[in-house]
């Protein structure tokens, strides 16, 4: 049995967005995203660090939203969502795939801390501005990729989960500007997708 354990308005979403898109049946641990639910003991159990996404696969834990959804793909769905390791898509998916945790979540994770976690008092208005400028420089190079393409590699694939899902979250910061039109376009037309937007409801 597939189990995960989720927040609402995080990474974890990835998950419910991937297991819709495959039309895989799998039970969800609701948690809120509060320290007496990611910080409890039961939860350290799974993640040492309180996070989400994890999923339970009878006896395999694995977090990393990339590493679940990898693991998923290569156990449970073999061939779906994914170009084939000699298609000339799979370089671009492997690129996109990782661009999204390595380029474009840094600067989203610091602009959540400064305009959402830290109490106001203790939010710095030069990391935020930093932050947000270098998420505008990450985002810059998929809007070019994305030029004449539907898709970060062909069909919908893994790579349009991971980092589509970090491009809607750009665009509900209001980081997604007029000079980037394509990206504009691929944000509403991933969120058309229903899998997509249960996902962002869940
Ligand atoms: N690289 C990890 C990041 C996991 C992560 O930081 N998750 C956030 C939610 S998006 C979290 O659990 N934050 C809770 C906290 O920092 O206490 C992944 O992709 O799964």
């Amino acid at each position: 049995m597939l189990t995960l354990h989720h927040a609402p308005n995080s990474r974890a979403g990835r998950i419910v967005w991937l297991f819709r898109e495959l039309d895989m049946p799998f039970e969800l641990n609701a948690m809120r995203f509060h320290p007496e639910d990611l910080k409890s003991d039961a939860h350290r159990a799974r993640h040492p660090l309180g996070r989400v996404p994890v999923l339970d696969d009878d006896d395999v834990s694995i977090f990393e939203s990339g590493a679940i959804i990898e693991y998923v793909l290569a156990r449970h769905a073999p061939g779906r969502l994914k170009p084939a390791v000699d298609s000339p898509e799979f370089p671009a998916y492997l690129q996109w795939f990782h661009y999204c945790e390595g380029m474009v979540m840094p600067p989203i994770n610091t602009i959540v801390v400064q305009t959402l976690l830290l109490p106001p008092d203790r939010r710095d208005e030069k990391a935020l501005a930093q932050a947000q400028r270098l998420l505008v420089k990450a985002l810059k190079p998929i809007d070019d990729a994305l030029e004449g393409r539907e898709y970060l590699a062909g069909e919908f694939s893994a790579a349009d989960i991971m980092l589509g899902h970090a491009c809607i979250m750009s665009s509900r910061m209001n980081l997604i500007g007029d000079d980037m039109p394509n990206l504009k376009a691929y944000v509403e037309r991933l969120m058309a997708r229903p899998a997509c937007a249960e996902a962002f409801a869940t």
